[in-house]
């Protein structure tokens, strides 16, 4: 199955709907592509056979959605991520063909179990955490949509890091995905792209106009693996399509020849190695070579495949902006901009002039940062060297704008070391997010404050320049999986509250904002609460052994580890409510039970993030051992937190932990899909936690912490950690407690270096939130014990949160951005 030009084909079919239907077709595959027994079948091969049965159920559709956008010559959004976080398929596809009860029905005339068969299913995690989540969350909103678009991304052969503890540390184990079948994906070796490598440039005279060509000095092939995207129950299916890195022929070939037959594996290897595996987001972003080889390895072979595969034979490049949007999701893909120069300039022989006009139109750009140093930056050595050709253009592109900024404001040689491409201090480098506003025909942030800061604080000279450049979009998730799939039991009180329309339409959430007055509403909506705390309980019993205690509250932080996200306030509040009940100054029954749960991996190489892992695990061990807590708080931490875990934790949430240092998370997303299922937060005024609290209200949000503008007010003023430590009794006690070595056996030193961060450095001024952060705990906990209230204030959550469907997030980039459509039927 792939997007090229043949079109014309006979029509495919779909099995038929039908339990007998489904039943014919999956002992068919169970038959004759797995190549058992239903007798001999191990849970796997029924998953397999499960999955090619469904995907033939899509396969109608996608041929069909091409055919359609083919005809329609309509403009396509090709989103360029270096990560998607997918989660499972089956459920997906399931809902998505309203499939669901006819595999669950004749799945069980042959006794089997579809629960059984989902839990086989390995999500394929290429992804570090929100940026891929949301590419994933987009692609499946523009096919639901009905929208042209193609993901294309990088199919990493080991995605991110399986995470077990070890004695509460974390421990890293590589991701197996592939391993037993990948049913979901399509190869198509034969539509490979050759990608280039070093070398150099040389000029040479082209009947009287000189011209560069780039003589590369070694080549790798990208081969594409297309996978489906389903639209929700439109007849749609979209194309993510994603590259995996093979040895040329050519490069082997030569080597055999030569005899030298164990150079010539090597080289292979060598090859692969560039979708070998995910980078994990890291404490300081590393200039690694590999990772810049995986950048442009998977943007090279996207705009060829877009150029020669889907567009028509005869298509004139000139059109190309009415035809494409390449939508950069972060800097990770900007070097798509110097490769659609190159391809115009050298291989086209257009103007530069000519090729610029266009690229500028082809490009968007998003950053999902505020982080400086998270921002990319490319050593111009290490470029010049792996993409010569790209450096040169690079160069020329930054000399241009330059030039054109030098005239509008004359002898500000200050502005023009400010804004220029390359920065040449720590060393000579290209950054590589002002390339993008450069080349971008718009630049958005992902959250009303993030593209203020963005505006403000990261691009301002940029913004200045070029007003009307920069937009908003704010995120969104697809309720289909946050919602529709992860809770049935939500979703169907939902149906019967407003009908089927929300999947795809969640602003009429709003309907149901009466019924927040409806007890007998009221009381459907806790036990829909109750049936996922058990359906959670469940899954962490068979799981990890975990049993979660009855009737608490369920407390919820989950996202990647980052000192920025201040986990450690989290835990800081956990221990100090310890502390207050050993040393006797709180009642643990007089407070709500609570559950506090965590779900977080972190980086590999961040030492600071597996340290506060670490902790989370020691606290918990302590605290929920001791007598005297009398099961008043209880402290788990399933390792492994993935999307898969999330669908079922997400639903069974009471409480939404988003506190972040208010500027620094650019927008977030759970905090969206736990709102979404009833949950309250209790955040920070950060990232999308604002638009959330303007919308259900500040009634129903527990508010704290520093105000941005406050940040920086306190940071100019010289923080001071310590001055907080003495002048706060109980923050000094649960800090001493951790100091004492307490949750370490008696051994002071195990958590010395996150005492003294919080106590000389603590950039994210986890200190100066804690007291106000305690207090909003303190309106929490009086607030749960209203169950009436707490219930009416979820609900008005559920109802008012419809804003954050990543649908309206598709249609405000079509509307801002793309100005593309949606294809109608015809
Ligand atoms: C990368 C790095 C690299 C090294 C320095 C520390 C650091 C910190 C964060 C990152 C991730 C940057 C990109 C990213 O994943 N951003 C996330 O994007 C989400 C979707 O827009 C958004 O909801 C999150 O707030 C944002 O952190």
């Amino acid at each position: 199955m792939t997007e090229n030009r043949a079109n014309g084909t006979a029509p495919v079919t779909a099995p038929q709907h039908s339990v007998e239907g489904f039943v014919k077709e999956f002992l068919r595959e169970l038959h004759f592509g797995q190549g058992v027994t239903l007798a001999r079948a191990s849970d796997n091969d029924q998953y397999l056979a499960l999955a090619r049965t469904v995907r033939e159920y899509l396969m109608a559709r996608w041929l069909e959605t091409l055919r359609r956008q083919f005809d329609a010559q309509a403009k396509s959004v090709a989103y360029l991520s270096a990560e998607y976080l997918l989660g499972r398929q089956l459920d997906n596809a399931l809902i998505a063909t309203d499939l669901t009860e006819i595999v669950e029905e004749g799945l069980a005339s042959l006794g089997i179990d579809l629960a059984t068969l989902r839990e086989q299913e390995v999500e394929p995690g290429l992804g570090n955490g929100g940026l891929g989540r949301l590419a994933a969350c987009f692609v499946d909103s523009l096919a639901t949509m009905s929208v042209p678009c193609i993901g294309y991304g990088i199919r990493y052969e080991y995605g991110i890091f399986r995470q077990t503890f070890v004695d509460g540390w974390q421990v890293e184990q590589p991701d197996t995905w592939l391993s037993l079948g990948a049913p979901w994906e399509f190869p198509h070796p034969e539509h490979s792209v050759p990608v280039h490598f070093g070398g150099h440039t040389e000029t040479y005279d082209d009947g009287g106009v000189e011209r560069t060509r780039w003589v590369p000095a070694w080549d790798v092939l990208g081969v594409p693996y297309n996978y489906m995207v389903p639209g929700y129950q439109n007849g749609r299916v979209n194309t993510l399509r994603l590259w995996s890195a093979r040895a040329t022929k050519a490069f082997d070939l030569q080597i055999f020849n030569s005899g030298e037959y164990v150079d010539a594996v090597r080289a292979q290897t060598f090859a692969e190695n560039i979708s070998k595996v995910l980078y994990p987001e890291d404490s300081t972003p590393q200039g690694k070579e590999l990772r810049l080889q995986q950048q442009y390895f998977f943007v090279a072979c996207s705009i060829r495949d877009f150029v020669e595969n889907v567009l028509p034979e005869d298509f004139d490049l000139h059109d190309l902006p009415e035809r494409i949007i390449f939508q950069l999701n972060d800097t990770h893909p900007v070097i798509a901009v110097p490769e659609l120069m190159r391809i115009l300039v050298d291989e086209k022989k257009w103007d530069w002039d000519e090729a610029w006009a266009v690229t500028q139109k082809c490009f968007a750009y998003t950053c999902h940062t505020l982080l400086p140093e998270a921002l990319e930056v490319w050593p111009v050595e290490l470029l010049g060297r792996l993409l010569p050709r790209h450096l040169e253009i690079i160069y020329r592109i930054n000399d241009d704008f330059l030039a054109e900024v030098a005239q509008r404001f004359p002898g500000d040689e200050l502005r023009l070391r400010r804004m220029s491409i390359i920065a040449e201090h720590p060393e000579r480098s290209v950054r590589m997010a002002y390339l993008a506003t450069v080349a971008g025909a718009k630049v958005n942030g992902v959250a009303e404050l993030h593209s203020q800061l963005l505006r403000d604080k990261v691009l301002p000279d940029f913004s200045e320049y070029w007003p009307d450049k920069f937009t908003n979009v704010t995120n969104g998730v697809t309720p289909r999986r946050f919602v529709r799939l992860a809770n049935p039991a939500l979703s169907e009180l939902i149906t019967d509250a407003v009908g089927p329309g929300w999947v795809t339409d969640l602003e009429r959430l709003r309907e149901m904002e009466p019924l927040a007055d409806d007890a007998e509403f009221r009381e459907r909506f806790r036990a829909v609460k109750a049936h996922n705390k058990d359906r959670l309980n469940a899954l962490l019993q068979r799981r990890d052994g975990i049993t979660l205690p009855a009737d608490a509250m369920l407390d919820v932080m989950v996202k990647r580890l980052h000192e920025y996200k201040r986990q450690t306030l989290k835990v800081l509040h956990i221990v100090s409510q310890y502390e207050r009940i050993v040393s006797g100054e709180l009642d643990p029954t007089s407070i709500p039970r609570r559950v506090f749960a965590f779900g977080a991996k972190a980086a590999p190489g961040y030492k600071m993030a597996k340290q506060i892992i670490g902790l989370i695990n020691h606290v918990g061990a302590v605290v929920n051992t001791d007598p005297r807590v009398q099961g008043a708080l209880t402290v788990v931490f399933p390792p492994n937190y993935n999307v898969t875990l999330a669908e079922t934790l997400i639903p069974a949430a009471d409480l939404s932990e988003q506190i972040s240092l208010a500027g620094k998370e650019a927008s977030g997303t759970g905090n969206m899909k736990f709102a979404l299922n009833g949950a309250l937060t209790i955040g920070t005024d950060d990232g999308a936690n604002v638009e959330i609290r303007q919308l259900v209200g500040d009634d129903h949000f527990f508010l704290f912490g520093l105000l941005e503008p406050q940040v920086e007010q306190v940071v100019a003023a010289g923080y001071e950690p310590s001055r907080y430590y003495e002048e706060n009794r109980t923050l000094r006690r649960a800090i001493d407690l951790i100091a004492s070595g307490a949750f370490a056996n008696g051994d002071r030193k195990v958590f010395e270096p996150i005492v003294s961060n919080l106590l000389h450095e603590d950039r994210f001024l986890v200190l100066a939130d804690f007291q106000s952060y305690v207090e909003a705990q303190e309106r929490v906990d009086a607030a749960y014990l209203d169950t009436e209230g707490w219930t009416r204030s979820a609900i008005l959550n559920v109802a008012r949160s419809g804003f954050f469907s990543s649908d309206r997030s598709m249609w405000d980039y079509i509307d801002r951005i793309w100005h593309a459509q949606p294809v109608v039927a015809r």
